[in-house]
């Protein structure tokens, strides 16, 4: 794998690229962040400076005596851990960053004049913040959520961040409902009880009362909510938004993020174990993959859609519950994204970063989407309280890679020690520095939009069409998409007590869908209400009479982009294989499968009854790089057995060998075993589920391979991890729930 050149540090000791980020001569940053250097090779000191000369014991009155008030080393040293905790994200706050490059692969000089997005030559810094939305900051990345996908391009023009999701839609449409919304979902107040899922009344009595939520509801319940990896899912930017040109002319644009490893799932029921072997499944794999040189890549995809089209389409584009088919407007891929560098310190960087859907450049502006109105309201109000202050801004992470200047001063935690008299403009006595930018020369000017209205608390009854693409997502589905959807309503109003929410929500379902909603009714063992109605929430909460949900039959039945059935599966790259071995282990085989499938990029791992070094059948030793206690199949992409006699012997009797081949089998997995490893096959639930034709040397329609390990078993080994899942292997339910 060939290593790319890091991104460009920025913020941290000593890191702010110089060429990119004159400092002004005054500027004391660069001795100050010497404060956060590691220490290596340094001496201890206290924060003033003070040499210490014994960091192990307290002072004392006597070597059993109290503790002396005197001793201001404890007292600094415990006083700044004391406060070490921020108040964590109220939403998203479990998340996991990187440093990387963005560079476009053609000048978008046509419609935009961000500069970023212009030159072909600029590679332009990144950091990239990925998140769950619900769980606290110490909950599990497999939670079923929407993935935050936050992403900052320093810029010489300043800092754009485009702070999206992996689901193109929202589940609300003005951004008033938020703090319900959040409400509902967060763990009900009384017992905090769920953490990190929305499988529980408060979320589900909400979701039943705002018809405007259907379409989002579906993303939530299908494999999106489930990513395999955070390489491996998509991101949008969910509103709609404006390019700009030099001109002044606005397009509006819907920005995605396409994954170039394909955008994979995990299965309900795995995400629930590696919720349990590995909280930390999506953090690791992010911080391993760029470990490795595998650096994640995503193409920036762009809908542009010329301002005369806006009321072009059956949907507002307006309105955050509805995306933009791609089969109406393509997307057009035109740069790449490559995450490169993880962050020295989790807290200083990961955690201190704040994005706002305010940071934006010159050649990018906004829409008057509601949700989006709202935002740009509470991503600065919330850092006030989470970072302590309005100078949150000149924490390193979040600068810019350009010197700031401008009247603002002091309050909390300031850093920039500005000289001079005068913060005030207009002034005579600074020569009126600093001075504003002409809109010819870079500074930004609001997008000029003709506004006449009235002020009312009203929405647009273009907004009213709650189901139509909620329908669209159901019937874009594959067979076992549409399974795993009934399957996680099933399961999530399952969880709820209150079965009048259960049955309100049926009647939301059937509105989308009558089949969804039988087969869901089916599972709770409940009927679908005979009085559907498709204004829950004016009953419910008063809302204004004509704010009503209608009956649309959109046009479009299908859209092949919303399906993960059809995206990339032509790489192994990073995918994480198990062999499972013990001695007397052939260590041929072995050999051909591992050298094959690290030559294609994938993570290969022996994994032994025990640890340590272990003897091959030809007597030579191997080191095992995971015994069954430390690893689990859930963690695995694919599971190999290898054959000699003695080590098939082993695992057939080892009862994990077999509980790691049956979890695999379950969550769908590509298994390859030796041909002489069929007992260890043979001892599994599912080998007599298969077809009477699996010894041979093929790819069963159901993902197992089985025979003489060659190079073109090897190749057919590598096509199936490809593939990524089975899932027609659920089909006749020959895999329990
Ligand atoms: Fe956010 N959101 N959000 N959101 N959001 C926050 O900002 C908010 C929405 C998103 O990795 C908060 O710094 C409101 C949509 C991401 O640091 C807060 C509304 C989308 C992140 C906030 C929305 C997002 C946040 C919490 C409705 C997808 C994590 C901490 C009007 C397009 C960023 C913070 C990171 C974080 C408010 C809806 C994405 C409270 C009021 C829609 C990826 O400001």
């Amino acid at each position: 794998m060939s290593k790319k050149k890091p991104s460009p540090k920025l913020g941290t000791e000593g890191a702010i690229d110089k060429k990119l980020a004159p400092q002004p001569e005054n500027d004391k940053t660069t001795q100050l962040a010497a404060h956060t250097a590691d220490g290596a090779g340094e001496k201890m000191n206290t924060n003033t400076g003070l040499p210490i000369n014994d960091d192990q014991n307290s002072l004392k009155a006597g070597d059993r005596g109290p503790t002396l008030l005197e001793d201001f080393i404890l007292r600094e040293k415990i006083t700044h851990f004391d406060h070490e905790r921020i108040p964590e994200r109220v939403v998203h706050a479990r998340g996991s960053g990187a440093h990387g490059v963005f560079q476009v692969y053609e000048s978008l000089a046509d419609v935009t004049k961000a500069g970023f997005l212009n030159d072909p030559k600029r590679e332009t810094p990144v950091f990239v913040r990925f998140s769950t939305v619900a769980g606290s900051r110490g909950s599990s990345d497999l939670a079923r959520d929407v993935r935050g996908f936050a992403v900052r391009f320093y810029t010489p023009e300043g800092n754009f961040d485009l702070v999206g999701n992996n689901m193109p839609v929202f589940f609300i449409q003005d951004a008033i409902k938020f703090p319900d919304l959040i409400h509902a979902v967060k763990p009900e107040p009384d017992n905090e009880i769920p953490q990190a899922a929305s499988a529980h009344d408060t979320f589900w009595d909400f979701i039943s009362l705002m018809p405007e939520s259907a379409h989002m509801i579906m993303w939530a319940m299908s494999d999106r909510a489930l990513p395999r990896s955070y390489r491996m899912m998509e991101g949008f930017g969910v509103h709609t938004f404006r390019l700009i040109n030099a001109e002044g002319k606005s397009s509006f644009v819907k920005f995605h993020w396409k994954p170039l490893l394909g955008t994979h799932a995990v299965a309900w029921d795995e995400a629930q174990n590696i919720s349990g072997k590995d909280p930390d499944f999506h953090r690791r794999d992010l911080w391993d993959a760029i470990e490795s040189g595998a650096f994640p890549e995503y193409e920036l995809g762009l809908q542009i859609i010329p301002e005369e089209d806006e009321f072009k389409y059956e949907f507002d584009l307006l309105d955050p519950t509805k995306l933009v088919p791609e089969e109406l407007v393509p997307v057009q891929r035109v740069g790449k994204l490559t995450l490169n560098r993880n962050p020295d310190n989790f807290f200083a960087e990961t955690e201190q970063v704040a994005f706002h859907l305010g940071h934006i450049v010159p050649g990018i502006d906004f829409t008057n989407d509601p949700l989006l109105q709202g935002r740009l309201f509470s991503y600065t109000d919330t850092q006030l309280t989470r970072l302590g202050g309005p100078n949150f801004q000149e924490i390193p992470i979040n600068r810019p890679i350009l010197p700031v200047y401008n009247n603002q001063r002091d309050g909390f935690m300031r850093q920039t020690i500005n000289k001079g008299k005068t913060s005030y403009s207009p002034n005579s006595l600074g020569n009126n520095d600093p001075q504003q930018v002409k809109e010819a020369e870079g500074g930004f000017v609001s997008y000029r939009e003709r506004i006449e209205a009235r002020k009312e608390r009203l929405r647009n009854k273009s907004f009213f069409d709650h189901f139509s693409q909620a329908r669209l997502f159901f019937n874009s589905q594959s067979e076992p998409e549409k399974n795993h959807i009934v399957d996680a309503f099933t399961f999530e109003l399952g969880k709820v007590k209150t079965i009048a929410v259960r049955e309100r929500m049926l009647g939301i379902l059937a509105q989308i869908d009558k089949g969804l909603a039988t087969q869901v009714a089916y599972g709770l063992g409940l009927h679908l209400p005979t009085e559907i109605s498709a204004n829950q929430s004016v009953s419910a909460d008063g809302a204004p009479a004509d704010y009503q949900s209608v009956q649309v039959e959109g046009s479009l039945g299908k859209s092949d982009a919303l399906s993960m059935a059809n995206t990339v599966k032509d790489t192994i790259k990073s995918r994480k294989v198990a062999i499972l071995v013990a001695d007397g282990a052939d260590a041929d085989s072995i050999s051909v499968i591992k050298n094959k499938l690290e030559a294609e990029g994938a993570v290969v791992e022996l994994i032994a009854p025990r640890g340590g070094m272990l003897t091959a059948e030809n007597d030579e030793q191997f080191e095992a790089d995971q015994s069954f206690l430390t690893a689990a199949s859930v963690l695995f992409d694919a599971v190999y057995v290898a054959g000699g006699a003695n080590a098939v012997a082993t695992l057939e009797a080892e009862a994990n060998a077999v509980h790691f081949l049956n979890e695999a089998f379950k969550h769908c997995k590509p298994i390859a075993a030796h041909q002489d490893a069929m007992q260890v096959i043979e001892a599994t639930y599912f080998s007599n589920k298969l077809p009477p034709d699996y010894k041979q040397d093929t790819v069963l329609s159901e993902g197992i391979l089985m025979g003489e390990v060659d190079s073109n078993y090897a190749d057919l080994f590598v096509k199936m991890i490809a593939q990524h899942r089975f899932w027609e292997r659920e089909k006749p339910r020959l895999v329990p729930a």
